[in-house]
């Protein structure tokens, strides 16, 4: 294997497809700098704008997302509502309301709720949170001449699993090896993430190229799966593991009153 290009044509050509949306790349203060597409921001670690959703029903349950096996990032993996990136259109570009449309655009796009389910002022907006997502993949050394970086920069050698053999999801490790060490200032910051929360009733009718199933969760659930995945082979993604620890209980705890934690100043660097 090398660093080189990847063999794409063993992935999902719709997910091929939408590796060419151009993401919104942005310097450590949220400004944008420029367009990116999502598979330059992800081979080359540029920081980038998403977004992430968590919708809760009446009963105050968490619908929880496991991603399709065609997804290229974390296929098979268990994660939050929604998550994905604000575009470089007009409509996407603007902070917190360009992430709001983002969000509405990828439920339904993900999960097939109506936009007028979840009306763009209804989502509560919460924080913005800057860290890596690292890849499942394998890691590798590189040196970067990033300007947004900098520095000695480790990026995945693949987007995917390229030496697992035909079907990696069923041979995935739980802990997935590295080959590198990384440097923590260019490791743990990648992506500058919106947190939305929406509680109310919302009609599913999931994409199978996104979503392999999905299911509300108490938090007496969510907690127990987050200590009992790993034994389980359950796999989280490492941003739903980083919010649910560093934020989720106390925003769950408060679905009613959720604008007293809002707070659009902080970027939180995890
Ligand atoms: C990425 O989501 C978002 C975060 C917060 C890491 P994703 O890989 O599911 O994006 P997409 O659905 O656009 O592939």
């Amino acid at each position: 294997m090398t660093t080189g290009e990847l063999d794409w044509s063993q992935y999902d050509p719709e997910q091929i497809r939408l590796m060419a949306e151009q993401c919104i790349v942005v310097d450590r203060d949220d400004n944008a700098l420029r367009g990116g597409s999502k598979k330059e921001c992800k081979s080359k670690g540029l920081l980038h704008r998403a977004f992430s959703v968590f919708i809760f029903n009446e009963a105050g349950e968490l619908l929880l997302q496991q991603r399709a096996d065609e997804k290229i990032t974390f296929p098979g993996y268990f994660t939050n509502t929604c998550c994905s990136h604000p575009l470089m259109v007009q409509d996407e570009l603007d902070g917190e309301a360009g992430a709001r449309r983002a969000a509405q655009r990828k439920l339904e796009h993900e999960l097939g709720i109506p936009a007028h389910e979840v009306p763009l002022e209804k989502l509560n907006y919460l924080t913005r949170i800057h860290y890596l997502a690292p890849s499942d993949g394998l890691w590798g050394e590189h040196e970067s001449k990033s300007p947004l970086l900098g520095g000695r920069l480790c990026f995945p050698l693949s987007l995917h699993r390229p030496d697992l053999g035909p079907d990696p999801a069923d041979e995935m490790p739980l802990d997935p090896p590295t080959r590198c060490n990384p440097t923590p200032t260019s490791l743990s910051k990648i992506t500058v993430d919106y947190i939305f929360i929406y509680q109310g009733p919302v009609t599913l009718n999931p994409n199978p190229n996104e979503v392999k199933s999905t299911r509300y969760i108490s938090m007496a659930e969510l907690k127990e799966l987050f200590e009992t995945a790993e034994q389980k082979g359950i796999l989280l993604t490492p941003w739903f593991r980083l919010i649910v620890e560093n934020f989720l209980y106390k925003w769950w705890d408060n679905l009613g009153n959720l604008a007293a934690f809002r707070d659009d100043k902080t970027i939180h660097r995890l």
